[in-house]
C-alpha cells in the first residue's frame, strides 16, 4: 500500500462535517435502490435474495459508520481508560438483523423492505454466521462485546479473522462429515480493512544480547522469519444509544521483504511457498472445544494474536500519548479469554524490554497490573501445556522471558514456604519431566492480578482443587463472574413473538435491564397472559417444527413436549444419557407400558471435534436410534428423535424460543458454566439438569420447584468414583439392563454389527469419568415427573412464565458490570452525537 499521507488540516469541512444519515423508511429504501442498482448492479431481472441482502447490509453499514466514528472520537477525547478483550474466538453468528435492531431501525427497515415487496427478516435469514469459534467460550466473546456497547464501556475486542471458521457438519448414514466453512467466500460487508495498523510478527530466530549506548545489556530478537498481521474492524453495536465499539480481527500476510529474500536467493517457487507458511497461521480455526491440540500453529495462532494486539494498542497509546508510556498500566486493561491469549504476559514483558527499554521491575508492574485471566474449564485435558522445546523453535525470545518470570516468582514462593521443595515442583511455570512443558495456566495466574472462574461452583472448585496452591499464595486475586448472555440477541430478536408479549405487560426496560423481568412473577396466575404466553410458544414450536422437518425430514407435532439438547458433543455432557433415556422411553412403548403417556419430541444436536472419535460414534448412535424410532408405526407420534445438523448461532436462533425442556445433563463438577442453559431459560424452558456449573445459580433464580433436579453432586462424584461398580448398577435396575440389552442386541445397528462396541463398554467401565450409569435412575424418574408436569399445560405455563422471569441475572449486562466493578475499573463514555464534527 502506498502510504503517502495528506496534511490533517488540509482535509476540507466536505469530508469532516458529514450530516447524519436519514433513517425513516423512504430514505432507507431510497439507499437500499442505489446499493442494489449502482453499486451491485442488479435490476429486475435479478431475484436473489442475496444481492438483497447485500443491498440491505450496506444501508445499515453506512449508518453504523458514523456512529463507529463518534464512539472513537469521544473515546479519544475522554482520555478513559480501556479494556481490550483477548480472544482466539468470536462466534458473532449473523450480524444483519443484530445491527437493525440495535440501530432501532427494525420498523422502518421493514416498512422500507415492504415497499420493495421483500421480507427483511427473510433477507437476514440468507445470511451466513460468522462462525470464528467452538462454542460456549466464543459465543460468551460475542455477548460481552454486545453488552459493553451497550454499557458504552470502551472495550475492543481483539480476535483472528479465520479464513475457515467452524467446520460445517453434515450427517451422512448416521456419522458426522465435515466439510470446510469458507464463509469469506463472498464479500463480507461487516469489516472494513485497515492496512494502515498493520503490524509485524517474529518467529523463530535467536536472541541476541547487547549493552545499549549507556552500558545496559539488552536483549534482541533476532534472525526471525516475520509474518505481517493485517487488521480488519468489525462494527459492535450497543443498543440504541449511538455507540458502535470494535472487533479487530488480524489475518496474517507474508511481508515483502520476506518474499524479496528468497527471490533474490533464486528460489522463485521457495518464496511463494513462504508465503503460503506466513499465510496458513489464520487459516482454520482449530475445531477442538475444551481439549488440547498442541499443534505447532496453534501456537503459532497464539502469539500472532497476542502480539500484534500488544503491539497495537501500544501504538495507538504512543500516538495519542506522545511517546509516553508512563502511565500506561492505569489506563489499559487486557482480559485474556482462557489460556489461549496467554503468551500476553511474556509478549508484553518483551516489548516493554526489548523495545521500550523499560527495566524488568518496571516491566513487570506494567504486565501484572494490566493482564486478568478467566479460566472457562476444570477438564485436565483442555488445560494447555506447550512443549519447551517448541517454544525454543519458535519463540525464543519469550522462552527466555518466561524462564525469567519463573525463577523471580519460584523465589517468592520459596520465601512464603521456606524449603517446600515438593510445592516449588508443582507450582512451577515449567513442568519438569521428559518432555517439558510450559504451563500456560500458571504463567497466566502469575502475570495477571485477577482470576476469575466463569459460574460460582466453578470458582469454588479452582480454588479448591486446579489451583489450590495459587490461592494459597494469592487468595485476593482469585473471584467469580458468573457468565450470562445478550438478550438482545437471544430474546428481543430471536423470539419476537415472546419480546412483545413482555414488552406489552411490563414495558421495554428489560431490553436494557433484564432484572425487570422478575416483574412478570405478577402475571403468572393472569389467565389472558396465561394464554398469549402459550400461543407465542406455540407459534415458536411450529417455527422449530418446520426446521426439523426441513433438516432432518422428521415430523414434530408442535402439541407435544419438545425436549432439547444442543451442544458440543462431548462425554462430559453426557448426550449419551439422554440417548439412553429415549432408548428407554422406546422399551417402554414397545412393552405396553404407555398409558397416561406424554408425547414427546426429543432434539439433539451439536458437532463432534473431528479426532473425537467416542463423541463422533455417539453422533452415530443418536442417528441409528432416531431412524428405528422415527419407522416405528407402533411408536407413532408418542415419540420422535431428531438429530440436527450443523448446530450454529442461528439454528439456536429458533431452537432456545421452541423449546419446552432443556437438557444441562452434564457430570457435576465438569461444565464450568453452560451458556445455552440461560438462553433456554429466558425463552421460557423448563430445565431438567445436574447441580453443575451456572444450573446451580439459574435453579437458584427461578426456586426449586421449578426445575427439575436430578444427579450426584460434584463431591458425590469424586466420592462415587471411588467404588464405582457400573455392572452391579446395570444388574439392579431393570429399566438400565433392557436398555443394555437393546444396545448389545445389536438393535440399532442391525447391519452395522458390533458399531456400537466401545460405547457399551464406556457405560461398563467401572473408571468411566463420566458415570453415566450412576446418573441413569434418577434421570429416568425425573423425566417422568417432568412429563407428568407437561400434561398439565396450566401449571406448565406457570412454570415456563416463572423461568423467563428469573432469569434477570443472566444477563451479560450484568456480568460486564461486575467485570467492570472488579477488575477493568472503567468510565462509562457516551459516543459523540451523529451529525457533529
Ligand atoms: C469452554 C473451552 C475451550 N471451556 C479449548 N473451555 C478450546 C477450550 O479450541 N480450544 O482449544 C476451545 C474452547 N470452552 C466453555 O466455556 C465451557 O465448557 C462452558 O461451560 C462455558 O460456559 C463456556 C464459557 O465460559
Amino acid at each position: 500500500m502506498n502510504r503517502k499521507r495528506f496534511v490533517k488540516s488540509n482535509l476540507c469541512p466536505e469530508l469532516t462535517d458529514i450530516p447524519p444519515l436519514g433513517l425513516d423508511s423512504t430514505t432507507l429504501a431510497r439507499a437500499f435502490r442505489h446499493y442494489y442498482t449502482n453499486h451491485l448492479g442488479r435490476d429486475k431481472s435479478c431475484n436473489l435474495l442475496h444481492y438483497a441482502y447485500e443491498a440491505l447490509a450496506l444501508v445499515v453499514r453506512d449508518r453504523l459508520m458514523e456512529r463507529w466514528k463518534k464512539t472513537r472520537y469521544a473515546y479519544d477525547d475522554s482520555d478513559c481508560k480501556r479494556a481490550y478483550y483477548l480472544s482466539l474466538e468470536f462466534l458473532m453468528g449473523r450480524s444483519l438483523g443484530n445491527s437493525i435492531l440495535n440501530l432501532g431501525l427494525d420498523d422502518e427497515v421493514a416498512e422500507a423492505m415492504n415497499r420493495i415487496c421483500l421480507d427483511y427478516e427473510e433477507l437476514a435469514d440468507t445470511e451466513q454466521d460468522a462462525g470464528l469459534g467452538n462454542g460456549g467460550l466464543g459465543r460468551l466473546a460475542a455477548c460481552f462485546l454486545d453488552s459493553c456497547a451497550t454499557l458504552q464501556l470502551p472495550v475492543m475486542g481483539y480476535g483472528i479473522r479465520y479464513e475457515y471458521g467452524m467446520f460445517r457438519q453434515r450427517i451422512q448414514d448416521g456419522f458426522q462429515i465435515e466439510e470446510p466453512d469458507h464463509w469469506l467466500g463472498a464479500e463480507n460487508r461487516w469489516e472494513i480493512e485497515r492496512p494502515e495498523y498493520t503490524q509485524r510478527i517474529k518467529f523463530g530466530g535467536r536472541s541476541e544480547f547487547y549493552a545499549d549506548h549507556d552500558g545496559t545489556m539488552r536483549c534482541r530478537w533476532v534472525d526471525s522469519r516475520d509474518v505481517l498481521a493485517f487488521p480488519y474492524d468489525v462494527p459492535i453495536p450497543g443498543y440504541r444509544n449511538g455507540t458502535v465499539n470494535t472487533l479487530r480481527l488480524w489475518k496474517a500476510r507474508a511481508t515483502a521483504d520476506f518474499d524479496l529474500g528468497e527471490f533474490n536467493a533464486g528460489d522463485y517457487p521457495g518464496s511463494v511457498a513462504a508465503k503460503n507458511e506466513a499465510e496458513k497461521i489464520t487459516m482454520v480455526l482449530y475445531p477442538n472445544d475444551a481439549s488440547e491440540n498442541g499443534k505447532d500453529l496453534r501456537l503459532r495462532q497464539q502469539y500472532f494474536l497476542a502480539s500484534a494486539s500488544l503491539q497495537d494498542i501500544l501504538e495507538r497509546w504512543q500516538t495519542i500519548n506522545e511517546g509516553d508510556l508512563s502511565d500506561f498500566a492505569e489506563k489499559n486493561c487486557f482480559q485474556l479469554n482462557d489460556t489461549h491469549p496467554s503468551c500476553a504476559v511474556a509478549e508484553l514483558m518483551r516489548l516493554l524490554l526489548d523495545e521500550h527499554k523499560f527495566g524488568w521491575d518496571e516491566a513487570w508492574q506494567v504486565v501484572s497490573n494490566t493482564m486478568a485471566y478467566t479460566n472457562h474449564t476444570l477438564l485436565p485435558e483442555a488445560l494447555e501445556k506447550w512443549p519447551v522445546r517448541l517454544f525454543e523453535q519458535l519463540l525464543p525470545r519469550l522462552l527466555d522471558i518466561i524462564y525469567e518470570i519463573n525463577a523471580r516468582f519460584l523465589k517468592e514462593v520459596a520465601a512464603r514456604w521456606p524449603g517446600d521443595m515438593e510445592r516449588q515442583r508443582r507450582m512451577s511455570i515449567i513442568e519438569e519431566g521428559p518432555e517439558p512443558m510450559v504451563r500456560m495456566a500458571y504463567l497466566a495466574i502469575v502475570g495477571s492480578f485477577s482470576v476469575n472462574g466463569v459460574a460460582e461452583l466453578h470458582s469454588k472448585l479452582l480454588q479448591e482443587g486446579l489451583f489450590r496452591d495459587f490461592y494459597e499464595m494469592w487468595p485476593e486475586k482469585f473471584n467469580n463472574k458468573t457468565n450470562g448472555v445478550t438478550q438482545r440477541r437471544w430474546l428481543s430478536w430471536c423470539n419476537k413473538g415472546l419480546g412483545s408479549l413482555i414488552s406489552d405487560s411490563i414495558g421495554e426496560e428489560w431490553v436494557t435491564d433484564l432484572g425487570q423481568l422478575r416483574q412478570l412473577k405478577n402475571l403468572v396466575d393472569d389467565q389472558a397472559f396465561q394464554k398469549r404466553w402459550q400461543e407465542v410458544k406455540f407459534d415458536n414450536k411450529q417455527r422449530l417444527a418446520t426446521l426439523v422437518e426441513a433438516e432432518c425430514g422428521v415430523l414434530f407435532n408442535p402439541d407435544a413436549m419438545f425436549d432439547v439438547q444442543v451442544k458440543r458433543i462431548h462425554e462430559y455432557k453426557r448426550q449419551l444419557l439422554n440417548i439412553l433415556h429415549v432408548i428407554h422411553l422406546y422399551d417402554r412403548i414397545k412393552r405396553g407400558e404407555a398409558e397416561n403417556w406424554t408425547a414427546r419430541c426429543v432434539l439433539i444436536g451439536g458437532k463432534a471435534a473431528p479426532g473425537y472419535a467416542m463423541a463422533k460414534l455417539i453422533v452415530k448412535l443418536i442417528n441409528n436410534v432416531a431412524r428405528v424410532v422415527n419407522n416405528d408405526p407402533e411408536v407413532g407420534d408418542k415419540l420422535k428423535v431428531a438429530f440436527l445438523p450443523n448446530y450454529r448461532v442461528s439454528a439456536m436462533e429458533v431452537i432456545a424460543p421452541g423449546t419446552d425442556l432443556s437438557e444441562q445433563i452434564s457430570t457435576a463438577g465438569k461444565e464450568a458454566s453452560g451458556t445455552g442453559n440461560m438462553k433456554f431459560m429466558m425463552n421460557g424452558a423448563l430445565t431438567i439438569g445436574t447441580l453443575d456449573g451456572a444450573n446451580i445459580e439459574i435453579r437458584e433464580e427461578v426456586g426449586e420447584e421449578n426445575f427439575f433436579l436430578f444427579g450426584l453432586t460434584a463431591a458425590e462424584v469424586a466420592e462415587t468414583r471411588r467404588h464405582y461398580d457400573p455392572h452391579a448398577i446395570i444388574e439392579a435396575d431393570e429399566n438400565l439392563s433392557r436398555v443394555m440389552h437393546l444396545l448389545q442386541s445389536g438393535h440399532f445397528c442391525q447391519f452395522e454389527a458390533g458399531i456400537f462396541d466401545p460405547i457399551i463398554g464406556a457405560i461398563q467401565n467401572p473408571f468411566d469419568p463420566w458415570l453415566v450409569a450412576a446418573d441413569f435412575a434418577d434421570y429416568v424418574k425425573m423425566h417422568e415427573i417432568a412429563a407428568v408436569a407437561y400434561r398439565d399445560k396450566k401449571n406448565w405455563t406457570r412454570m415456563s412464565i416463572l423461568n423467563t422471569a428469573g432469569s434477570g441475572k443472566f444477563s451479560t449486562d450484568r456480568t460486564m458490570l461486575e467485570y467492570n466493578r472488579d477488575i477493568w475499573g472503567l468510565q462509562k463514555v457516551p459516543a459523540h452525537p451523529v451529525g457533529e464534527a
